[in-house]
């Protein structure tokens, strides 16, 4: 049998795990009645996973798979563990082959199942778990093309890390929605990982199996802990193609395995009040039109809420609140400072002062001819057009138009030519009575919206 040796580096305490701690059972384990998995060595394909995965309003297409060819594979009989049937990763093996013993079937045999591929991790994961690197990674990606606006899909998330390996290994996963972690808990959110759901952190989302914590694992699963069945409800643009990765890997070490079993059919456009899981702030849940997008929008880090944890949907956008997030679009971040007060009425204190400085510098925001920028004023519809065009073309002047863009929208209007670049490139609509109502207030929801449809634009 293999050593393991786990050392626990830069900590007060240095942790050698040796093999008789984390045995695992003999060859040739069997799985508790009903259970079993397919795995990619025994003919299933990638493609065929992203299949089974896929459910309504969803085509996919060029499906890959990086990693151990028994890491990731197709599953049923896991009803215990709230995903009866589906696809799972590992950063160990999924199904009992050879000197491998599955990290997801049960009965729980072990305290620490434990295969070491001595494959790559991936850099996506690495960076949610930074300064931590990740090891044995199990990644599936693929394209997909939507028939709606926003997309969910339902997971469980599981190791053997747990509970004795809480706050030394943090194994992770990420499902990336066209770039953005929709894995998430929490506000402002964090990756799901072996740290962010636990007895202690997130308990309620959180399921113990730990043969020895207390005592007899009641869950049929080879898995020492594992979430709650959770959902991932991200935007996504319509009728184009978007792209998906989903990917588990160990952190540090190669040592004791890490799980995610994605409910077969789940991943779907259906998302609304029923389907659930959308809950980005107190007061943003799946009855919200706008939930995917804020919630997308928060995980990119380019809209923030309050301290309290709410969002206030409904309340007006500020012209300070706006230059945040169109900061924050533009990644400008590294760059914020303000070392003098740019307007009359925005101090050098104002929390606001750098990006609104920086943005006035960059020339896609402007202050009042008296010196005052009034930063607690609303954004109007026409404003926004303007913004996000001199945000996204930097150095260009704002084109005019010939003819009027819509009924309320005469070619004199002076944001005219932004009006119309805003609507050609997808990021907002006129209304149905051919205006677009140009002088109305933008909604904090709404500028979500603008900003997650912006993010495309180049
Ligand atoms: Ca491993
Ligand atoms: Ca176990
Ligand atoms: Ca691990």
């Amino acid at each position: 049998m293999k050593q393991i040796k786990r050392v626990i580096t830069g900590g007060a305490i240095a942790a050698l795990v040796t093999a008789s701690a984390l045995a695992a059972p003999a060859t040739g384990a069997s799985a508790s009645p009903g259970q079993s998995v397919t795995d990619l060595a025994s003919g299933v394909t990638a493609t065929q996973l992203a299949q089974q995965l896929t459910g309504s309003g969803i085509s996919i297409s060029n499906a890959t798979y990086t990693g151990d060819p028994h890491a990731a594979g197709s599953f049923s009989g896991l009803g215990a563990t709230g995903i009866p049937a589906g696809i799972a990763l590992s950063s160990g093996s999924v199904s009992n082959n050879g000197d491998h013993v599955s990290s997801i079937l049960g009965p729980n045999t072990s305290d620490g199942i434990s295969t070491e591929w001595d494959t790559p991790g991936d850099p996506d994961l690495n960076a949610l778990i930074a300064p931590d690197t990740t090891n044995d990674a199990a990644v599936l990606q693929f394209d997909f093309v939507p028939t709606a606006s926003s997309v969910s899909f339902k997971y469980v998330f599981g190791s053997d890390e747990y509970n004795e390996f809480i706050n030394s290994f943090n194994d992770v996963f990420g499902f990336f929605i066209n770039g953005v972690n929709c894995g998430t808990v929490g506000n402002p959110p964090q990756p799901v990982t072996i740290d962010d759901i636990n007895g202690s952190v997130n308990p309620s989302l959180y399921r113990n199996n730990d043969p020895s914590d207390p005592g007899q694992p009641s869950i049929d699963t080879q898995l020492d802990g594992l979430t709650t069945v959770l959902t991932c409800v991200s935007a996504v643009q319509p009728n184009v193609i978007n792209h998906v990765k989903l990917a588990v890997a160990d952190a540090q070490d190669t040592a004791v395995d890490t799980s995610v079993l994605l409910q077969a059919g789940s991943f779907t456009t259906a998302v609304g009040p029923t389907a659930g899981g959308c809950a980005p702030f107190s007061d943003v849940n799946g009855t919200n039109p706008f939930c995917p997008e804020i919630a997308t929008t928060s995980a990119q880090g380019v809209v923030r809420g309050f301290p309290d944890g709410s969002f206030h949907p409904g309340a007006t956008v500020s012209r300070q609140a706006i230059a945040s997030f169109l900061y924050n679009l533009a990644h400008r971040d590294e760059a914020a400072s303000c070392s003098s007060a740019p307007f009359s009425d925005v101090a050098k204190t104002n929390p606001f002062c750098p990006q609104i400085s920086g943005l006035v510098k960059a020339h896609v925001l402007s202050g009042y001819s008296d010196g005052s920028f009034h930063p607690s004023a609303g954004v109007s519809r026409q404003a926004m057009a303007s913004f996000l065009y001199r945000l996204i073309n930097p150095g260009k002047a704002v084109p005019s138009c010939t003819k009027a863009a819509f009924t309320d929208v005469p070619a004199s209007n002076e944001f005219c030519g932004a009006i119309q670049w805003l609507v050609s490139k997808g990021i907002a609509d006129g209304y149905d009575n051919h205006t677009f109502q140009p002088e109305s207030i933008v909604s904090r929801q709404a500028a979500a919206a603008f900003l997650y449809r912006a993010g495309f634009v180049h």
